[in-house]
């Protein structure tokens, strides 16, 4: 058993203006927002817009970023933002994270605020450094041999059974059930500790190399993950739909057109994925400053894999392809297009991978896990007839940023 105290390293580590705010500290679960990004203003004045807000405007500098450099600050801000309007608070750091492991089984307990939990998951096909994918619940994919497979029970962290769900989980336990995080965000925060023990002790796995998996209800966490844990290397989000890879906007607008879709107003009685403070804008979607085109390029630049399906109506078939476009302009614009891929297929059961996709999936896992830089990662394709309306859906100009580093390509 191994204790890893972040706050001491954190009270120890300069104030680093870096890129990536993972290299300030080694091996911890540091999130703290950047000291030198500039601060959101108070009042946003946020312009109501029917089209996907601009990802590239900046409200703390009241301009669009022109340069790759800014990313990181970017990137912060629609965090931010995603945490006041729809996901509540990820908790930036804890005290203490406590891992051991045996016998497949790797338990973590996390101490923070004076309280503790703990859980475990199971690894299976690890070892001597492999790279790894958290699922949520259970695979649905296809995962190649030598690359171990960790089944994270989430409902333990936030359970989802329906609206009555709200506040009970281990994270409630730790930071109370009136905590503003919806279970999206509350697993996350488990994700965020999976790497933290795997960072110490030898697991047989590279903390470096973890993507992360789930299907439907756990593929929105799965996108959310991606999103708020910079330490995943690969998201690989499966018919997420709404809450996803569907875009609010996107989904009001395919009701009005009268296809059977779940929108925002209906996700948030059904269940409780999101923080109540998505609540008051479910019926003006318009007015949020972000829509899922951020949250997914919120990865960016690291590796993200979105699977839709086009036979299932309800999850926004049409939605999910506007938005994932649009989302793939701001790779496009941090010159990595190739990191991200869309996928929609149909005619076959929900959360049932079909064949034709194996050759993707494995592309971007040997080259975002397996470390084949040179494989061909280029993915856009859907088999819906539908064509991506730009000049309805995303409007604004996409900015050639020029390229931010990565670690991983
Ligand atoms: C696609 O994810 C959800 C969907 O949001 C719900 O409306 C539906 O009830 O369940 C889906 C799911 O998780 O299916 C397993």
């Amino acid at each position: 058993m191994r204790t890893y105290l972040v706050s001491a390293l954190l009270a120890a580590a300069p104030a680093i203006a870096a890129p990536f705010r993972e290299t300030v500290v080694e091996n911890g679960s540091l999130k703290a927002r950047q000291a030198d990004c500039p601060a959101l203003p108070s009042n946003l004045n946020v312009q109501s817009t029917s089209s996907l807000p601009d990802p590239f405007y900046s409200y703390a500098k009241g301009e669009r970023i022109t340069s790759a450099s800014e990313w990181e600050c970017q990137r912060d801000e629609i965090e931010q933002l995603f945490e006041q309007y729809e996901l509540g608070d990820f908790p930036a750091t804890v005290e203490s994270v406590d891992a051991s492991y045996s016998g497949g089984t790797l338990s973590i307990t996390v101490n923070d605020q004076g309280q503790s939990i703990q859980f475990s998951v199971s690894i299976s096909g690890g070892g001597n450094n492999a790279p790894a994918i958290i699922a949520y619940g259970y695979p649905s994919i296809p995962i190649p041999s030598g690359v171990a497979t960790i089944t994270f029970s989430n409902d333990d962290i936030a359970a989802q059974q329906n609206t009555g769900s709200r506040g009970q989980g281990k994270f409630y336990d730790l930071y109370g059930s009136q905590h503003s995080a919806g279970a999206l965000t509350a697993w996350a925060w488990g994700v965020d500790r999976i790497i933290d023990a795997l960072e110490q002790v030898d697991a047989g796995i590279d903390p470096t190399r973890v993507g992360v998996t789930g299907c439907s209800r756990n593929g929105k966490g799965a996108m959310v993950a991606g999103a708020l844990v910079q330490r995943i290397a690969l998201a690989i989000p499966q018919e997420s739909g709404s809450g996803g890879a569907a875009c609010w906007r996107v989904s009001d607008w395919q009701q009005t057109q009268g296809q059977n879709v779940q929108t925002a107003s209906q996700i948030i009685t059904e269940n409780v994925w999101f923080s109540q403070r998505f609540d008051q804008y479910v019926n003006n979607v318009n007015s949020l400053p972000v829509d899922h085109h951020m949250l997914a390029g919120m990865v960016a630049p690291r590796g993200q894999y979105v699977i839709e399906n086009t036979s299932m109506e309800w999850l926004g078939a049409q939605s999910t392809f506007q938005c994932m476009n649009a989302a793939a302009l701001i790779y496009e614009a941090l010159g990595v297009s190739d990191h991200f891929g869309y996928s929609q297929v149909g005619g076959h059961n929900h959360c049932q991978f079909p064949s034709e996709q194996n050759s993707e999936i494995e592309a971007f896992i040997n080259r975002f896990l397996l470390d084949q830089a040179s494989v061909q990662t280029n993915v856009m394709r859907s088999d819906g007839n539908f064509n991506f309306d730009q000049s309805q859906w995303a409007p604004w100009d996409v900015p050639d940023l020029g390229e931010v580093p990565t670690e991983k390509v």
